[in-house]
């Protein structure tokens, strides 16, 4: 059976188990917190979380992960057959994961655990996050899913990213990157009403406290 190591907080964790169930594959979750251990080393080459445990070996990369699920296993598709239509929901993740993902982690720490994270990384995170938010709203389809008209991988990483990338804007520099993108808006509460996100979103809930500690114990 395929094995998801990982956190129920992470959110790279939650794009790649909301795929899982979204094909109705059946898998284990392994908790496993990441970091620079030889535990870790062992399944991930940098340490990072969510990994794919396969009867070969382990998969890492979120993305690697989505399109080896999309290419090894049945159920749903979450990626077009078409190349081109392909392309562009394979741009559209990345999109979000270089421009919106990455650029709101740095601001992670001040955002949501109580540290301080230097202006100069503030601001370079503020002038990223207002650049891909308006590649997002050039790119994104929002008919009404991110890349058309069904779910695919672009969803899962907008759904995992950029609720984060608002709520660091919104707290570190009072910006709502929405305001101007009410369907990307109306998707995410659509979105929100999916049972298995539901689910997800209860077992992040539940898993908060033991993170949190985790986190505590390491300051
Ligand atoms: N590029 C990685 C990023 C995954 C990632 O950043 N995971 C976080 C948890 S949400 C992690 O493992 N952080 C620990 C660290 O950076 O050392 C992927 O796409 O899977």
């Amino acid at each position: 059976m395929l094995k998801l190591y990982g956190f129920s907080v992470s959110n790279y964790y939650n794009m790649v188990k909301l795929a899982l169930l979204e094909k109705g594959l059946p898998f284990e979750e392994v908790l496993f917190y990441p970091g620079p251990s030889a535990e870790a080393f062992a399944i991930s080459p940098r340490g990072k979380v969510p990994v794919l445990g396969v009867e070969q070996g382990f998969v890492n990369e979120t993305s690697v992960i989505l399109e080896y699920l999309e290419h090894s296993q049945k159920g749903a598709p979450l990626l077009p057959s078409d190349p081109f239509e392909r392309s562009q929901v394979l741009a559209l993740a990345k999109e979000i994961e270089l421009y919106i993902e990455l650029p709101g982690r740095a601001c992670y720490g001040e955002a949501f655990f109580g540290m301080t994270v230097p202006e100069a990384i503030k601001d370079k995170t503020k002038a990223e996050l207002l650049l891909g938010f308006a590649s997002l709203s050039r790119h994104g389809k929002f008919a009404p899913y991110v890349a058309g008209d069904s779910l695919s991988i672009a969803d899962l990483y907008f759904l995992y990213s950029v609720p984060l990338a608002c709520a660091v804007a919104q707290k570190l520099f009072d910006l709502d990157l929405l305001a101007e993108m009410p369907a990307a808006k109306a998707l995410l509460e659509r979105l929100e009403q999916n049972p298995h996100v539901q689910r997800i979103a209860k077992d992040k809930e539940a898993a908060m406290p033991a993170f949190m500690a985790m986190v505590a114990s390491k300051k």
